[in-house]
């Protein structure tokens, strides 16, 4: 494994005009109902510094793509109820307040225990995280081993390694968050992780089918509209309106919704388990489970390590694997999402680690490789893993009634 701390490749480095946009500033944009941008909410011990939340009222529309990927099929009809969600992915500067509050410590800065990796030299078992490098040259893509590096040392506050920090960059989205994470801040905040199809509602603002988060068009008047991977993956990157890796929340135009950076510069946690399709999303686990195991179509790997298979390169797998700890949201009244079997079932073939649905692409997306800075696109992510391109936004739902009579089929179409 790769434990070089001072690696002779040069890990991504933001080496844009840091500052030059700041954290929720009003951006064009409108949201139903309103023209003006709501004020944080005040919950506790957090109201400063929490995102402003943009309400939303909720509604059927059409999920999917058949265009893409054969994970985002077919496309068909969800309805979601009425949310507020946060208008950008959770920055540094407030997760940094949510560490200084709590004494949290995230995943990535916690020791792995020898007894789960025997005959892993104890050196090997620091703390750290997976960072994207940049490769010498053009590379066999098929490879993501050789642009993705497990980093002793890298964490949330050092997210390319030791030697790394965030200073400079509080208005970034906050990068090296696993699942567990995301879902400690949300906790702290009053809020929640969202679903897939509450997220890919927000995502589309109000542009139903649409291709993009702005409309079908890639680039309308050649305008860059989210921040993904300019030039060549993975070895060189032009940068995205001047930024190379992460970019400042609301960099790029907010979508219809009033929403920044739902595509583009990070990817961002829900708390949907990973399906092979949205055919199997309301089905049994078993029949997730079929589906999955017959996915037989080679697609490619986003520009992500997409599974635990990632935390395997570098360490031989766990006794105890972390997800058998992982928390599984679901009981208070997010639909769909809390069945131990779907947990499995979301797993890679072989591992224990249940797998999550990333949404909105990144930085690293490359058009040539990895056309996922797209509303409908996913990708199924370990729920152990953090990686420098992989961060969360929050949704706040109002409360739900109990409803026992609601028939099955009603719950599903909500997860
Ligand atoms: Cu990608």
């Amino acid at each position: 494994m790769d434990t070089a701390a001072g690696t002779s490749s040069a890990p991504e480095q933001a080496r844009g005009p840091v500052g030059e946009t700041t954290a929720g500033a009003a951006l064009p944009g409108s949201m139903p109902g309103s023209t003006a941008r709501p004020a944080a909410r005040s919950t506790a011990g957090a109201a400063s510094t929490l995102s402003p939340l943009v309400p939303l009222p909720g509604g059927t529309y059409r999920r999917g793509s058949t265009e893409f990927y054969p994970d985002e099929a077919p496309v068909h009809e969800v309805t979601v109820g009425p949310f507020e969600i946060e208008q950008h992915p959770v920055t540094n500067a407030q997760f940094a307040a949510f560490v200084d509050a709590t004494g949290y410590v995230t995943v990535a800065e916690r020791p792995l225990d020898p007894a789960d990796y025997p005959g892993v030299a104890v050196e090997d078992l620091q703390p750290g995280a997976l960072v994207f490098t940049p490769t010498a040259g053009p590379v066999n893509l098929s490879d993501w081993r050789q642009w993705w590096r497990w980093q002793p040392g890298a964490r949330w506050s050092t997210p390319h390694g030791p030697d790394s920090s965030v200073e400079g960059r509080e208005d970034h989205p906050v990068v090296q968050v696993s699942y567990e994470d995301a879902q400690a801040y949300a906790a702290w905040a009053g809020r929640s992780l969202p679903t897939e199809a509450e997220w890919e509602y927000a995502g589309r603002g109000g542009l139903d089918g649409a291709r993009f988060a702005w409309g079908d068009e890639y680039q309308p008047d050649g305008e860059l509209l989210a921040n993904h991977w300019q030039g060549s993956f993975p070895y060189r990157n032009t940068g995205a309106r001047g930024w190379v890796g992460t970019s400042p929340v609301g960099t790029f135009p907010a979508n219809g919704f009033g929403l920044d950076d739902m595509t583009g510069n990070v990817w961002e946690w829900t708390s949907s388990f990973y399906t092979p399709n949205h055919a199997v999303d309301a089905r049994t686990a078993e029949e997730v489970a079929a589906a999955r195991d017959a996915l037989t179509i080679e697609m490619p790997a986003c520009c992500a390590p997409s599974t635990g298979a990632a935390m395997a390169a570098a360490h031989p797998a766990p006794h105890d694997p972390l997800g058998s700890r992982a928390p599984v949201e679901g009981a208070g009244g997010v639909p769909g999402d809390s069945s131990d079997a779907l947990a499995a079932a979301s797993a890679e073939p072989g591992s224990a680690i249940p797998r999550k649905v990333l949404k909105g692409g990144s930085h690293l997306c490359a058009p040539e490789y990895c056309l996922r800075y797209r509303p409908a696109a996913r990708s199924p992510q370990a729920v152990d893993t953090a990686t420098s391109h992989i961060g969360f936004r929050c949704v706040v739902r109002p409360p739900v009634a109990v409803a026992p009579s609601m028939p099955a089929s009603t719950r599903n179409l909500l997860g």
